[in-house]
């Protein structure tokens, strides 16, 4: 029996605690079923998702080897070129040989997230690629032993991302075009030259030991966005992945770390956040968004232009007003937006990023508090636009809408109606089932007029 089929039948056979798949002679941790696990999230935890739902917007980066390659050659996805272009782990192991982002700055990155009015940052610390961008002590197989560059970003990141009360969260691919003992594999990394063996077990261990170090030598960090469940949806081994293990060990190291798995199903027992793929919650125009969305806090990843990892041809840039309308219809339906940039090979932000960038963080200093620890609106969102709430106040985000009425269902007493941006007063009448404001000409610049609502006691 070859070892890895050996992994597969002890793996499929799982009772309880009770079978141990160290065919390879591992170290193999007891497997306790996913669906049997049950999970009480500490009060640190707790206080850490409300934290993540005032947050309203952190940044995204997708950083690594794939960087250097621009995206030449693959369609929308430069990441994904190791598996798109069939390059043999040996040879793409090679480009850690060309890794010298030198002009790599940490404090440069987190002070432009932190201007634009980030609150948390997601990096890749390693992608479906296999390659660690970070000191791992699990396998050589990462930036500071196997390139010139030597140094650890995501050190360098955390320690900034501490300076300027950032919060980090670590992205981290399940799915492995390198290990060899990502095996059986799923609907991905087919041509990556590995043999047609390996110990999932194995491998498992390996994705735990190495999110052990994430959670381990960086300090208190906001928590792990992990990706590529989905490789195995299709598989035998869709309930293999012993997630319930991975989250007990990690909640244990950390238990305020939020755990976020872009799995794109429902959440799962000792997940904290639902996220959701390029589409608002409740919206599934890409495919990925199947799922409905359940009780935990949520947030939306989305692109820049139209690709994850630098790419050299994607101009596609969004205008920072798409994005700006992305940021307030994710916050009218309770959700956290998460923008994502790619950085170049030498380390340095697009200046197309750094650009929108800016001007979001423009935005957020005048409209910020109609963001910023709000909670979805009582009006759920509507063809004019949503609406967000804090205590006694309700802000109306008027994003489409032409006449200068707008009737608006809220039946409570509301004492005052003001525009945000200069705090004009704005005429309103009450109607029935709710009450009809006044509005002024949107502006050519003004990308969403927002009125504030201040509220009346109920008697
Ligand atoms: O395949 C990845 C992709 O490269 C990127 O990392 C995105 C981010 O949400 N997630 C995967 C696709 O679901």
């Amino acid at each position: 029996m070859s070892r890895s089929f050996a992994s597969v039948v002890c793996l499929s056979l799982l009772v309880g605690n009770s079978c141990r798949a160290d065919v390879q002679g591992g170290p193999v941790a007891a497997v306790v079923p996913d669906s049997q696990d049950t999970y009480v999230p500490s009060e640190s935890n707790l206080v850490a998702r409300r934290w993540f739902q005032d947050a309203k917007f952190g940044i995204f980066v997708h950083w690594g080897l794939y960087s250097e390659l621009g995206g030449v050659g693959t369609s929308g996805l430069p990441e994904w070129i190791m598996n798109d272009l069939k390059i043999p782990a040996a040879k793409y192991e090679r480009l850690a040989q060309f890794f010298n982002p030198v002009q790599f700055d940490a404090d440069a990155w987190v002070s432009a997230f932190k201007k634009a009015g980030a609150r948390y940052l997601i990096v890749t610390t390693k992608h479906h690629d296999g390659f660690a961008m970070f000191h791992s002590g699990v396998s050589p197989y990462n930036i500071v032993d196997a390139t010139p560059f030597k140094r650890d970003p995501i050190r360098e990141l955390a320690d900034a991302c501490r300076k300027h009360g950032i919060k980090l969260f670590f992205y981290y691919s399940q799915l492995d075009w390198h290990s060899p003992d990502y095996f059986p594999r799923g609907a991905t990394g087919h041509f990556t030259g590995r043999g047609e063996s390996g110990n999932w077990q194995t491998y498992l261990d390996y994705q735990d030991r190495q999110l052990a170090e994430l959670f381990t030598n960086y300090g208190a960090v906001g928590g792990l966005w992990l990706d590529g469940w989905w490789d195995q949806e299709r598989t035998a081994m869709r309930d293999q992945w012993q997630l319930a293990r991975t989250y007990r060990s990690l909640h244990s190291l950390q238990p305020a770390a939020l755990i976020i798995n872009n799995h794109h199903q429902a959440p799962n027992p000792g997940e904290d956040v639902q996220t959701f793929e390029q589409d608002l919650p409740g919206q599934n125009t890409k495919g990925f968004n199947r799922a409905g969305i359940g009780a935990l806090p949520i947030e939306m990843a989305e692109t820049m232009n139209q690709s994850w990892g630098f790419s050299l041809t994607d101009d596609k840039f969004k205008s920072s007003e798409t994005l700006i309308r992305t940021l307030v219809n994710a916050a009218g339906r309770g959700a956290t937006l998460v923008l994502n940039t790619g950085p170049m090979p030498n380390g340095r932000l697009q200046p197309e990023s750094l650009h929108i960038l800016d001007e979001i963080g423009a935005w957020l200093n005048v409209y910020g508090r109609s963001v910023y620890g709000t909670r979805a609106g009582p009006v759920p969102p509507r063809p004019w636009g949503v609406t967000t709430q804090s205590e006694g106040i309700v802000y109306v985000h008027v994003l489409d809408w032409a006449d200068d009425r707008l009737f608006v269902p809220i039946p409570r007493p509301i004492r005052r109606a003001t525009s945000l941006v200069d705090g004009a007063p704005l005429t309103m009448r009450r109607v029935q089932g709710g009450v009809e404001l006044g509005l002024r000409p949107r502006q050519s610049n003004e990308w969403d007029r927002v009125v504030v609502l201040e509220l009346g006691s109920e008697h």
